[in-house]
């Protein structure tokens, strides 16, 4: 369906399959106009698993030859896009239909949700399938959260910079798994169905459908999307972000990404100013100036 259809009817196919592709997102300049923001950037980041920098990720000696054997090893992260691309966070992440799906997947007003990461995700030429997981699993498992009867948790979006075909890794995914019954059974590989993208079109799921980067078995065509993900307004992300984000720039950006940023208030039942994340009981963007 394209992006811009009425929420109400996205909502439905999003409870039901737990994810589905919107067409259309960004335009073709608007993807150009991307492209060409993350480019002089995107070569600081090294393509690689962090598994190679941190023992206790994979709990043995690792070799280059052992290491070759796992997924990652021909991806490239770059992270903060919210901070790197103006395209992306102004035509895509602070737009008011982006909101209003995602809060019917995970429920808050929408423009308020927390930005839980935002990363550039690269996969190469060579590069094997992921392993088949639920994000934030063990997280949310912990809190009594990972299961079918709780809302979605995360809500992920995977927006296509480049075409993302079987071929070049496109992610795989079980549609309607959000909804099984037993969440310790992971699936079969062969039960995946590839989510095809064109430039400028995004996939949005339920973190809590079973998905995974597919294998890329072309010669020279590297994936590149950017994933977003969004959870409560009250929710830490990966990223610290106002630590990390510069205030004098933050104040040139929507309000809504200055609420995704936690560099406002916190809202958790609609109300405005929010009421939590505030400095002597008065709203955070007034201590700050925004
Ligand atoms: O790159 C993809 O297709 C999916 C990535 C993913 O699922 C993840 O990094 O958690
Ligand atoms: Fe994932």
């Amino acid at each position: 369906m394209p992006f811009g259809t009425d929420p109400e009817v996205i909502g439905e196919v999003l409870q039901r399959d737990g994810g589905m592709v919107l067409t259309g997102a960004l335009t073709p300049e608007e993807v150009a106009a991307a492209n060409a923001e993350i480019e002089p950037q995107i070569g600081a980041f090294r393509i690689g698993s962090f598994a190679a920098d941190v023992n206790g990720v994979t709990q043995r000696e690792e070799t280059d030859e052992t290491l070759e054997q796992y997924p990652g090893m021909r991806t490239r992260h770059m992270q903060h896009v919210v901070l790197r691309s103006k395209t992306i966070r102004e035509r895509f992440i602070a737009r008011k239909e982006l909101g209003e799906y995602v809060a019917k997947l995970t429920p808050a007003t929408p423009g308020t949700h927390t930005l839980f990461a935002s990363n550039v995700i690269e996969i190469h030429p060579g590069e094997i399938a992921q392993t088949l997981h639920r994000d934030g699993g063990e997280m949310f498992r912990d809190a009594g959260m990972e299961n079918a009867n709780t809302p979605a948790y995360l809500t992920n979006t995977l927006l296509a910079l480049s075409e993302s075909t079987e071929e070049m890794g496109a992610t795989r995914i079980l549609l309607g798994s959000h909804l099984w019954e037993d969440f310790n059974d992971w699936g079969a590989p062969e039960d995946t169905i590839a989510v095809e993208l064109k430039p400028g079109d995004v996939f949005i799921y339920s973190a809590k459908v079973i998905h995974g980067g597919g294998a890329n078995v072309t010669k020279d065509k590297v994936r590149r999307l950017v994933a977003n993900a969004f959870s409560y307004p009250w929710m830490i992300g990966e990223e610290a972000w106002p630590f990390v984000a510069d205030l004098e720039e933050v104040k040139t950006y929507p309000v809504e990404i200055q609420n995704m940023l936690k560099f406002r208030s916190i809202s958790y039942m609609g109300e405005e100013p929010g009421f939590m994340w505030r400095k002597d009981q008065r709203p955070l963007q007034e201590f700050l100036n925004l």
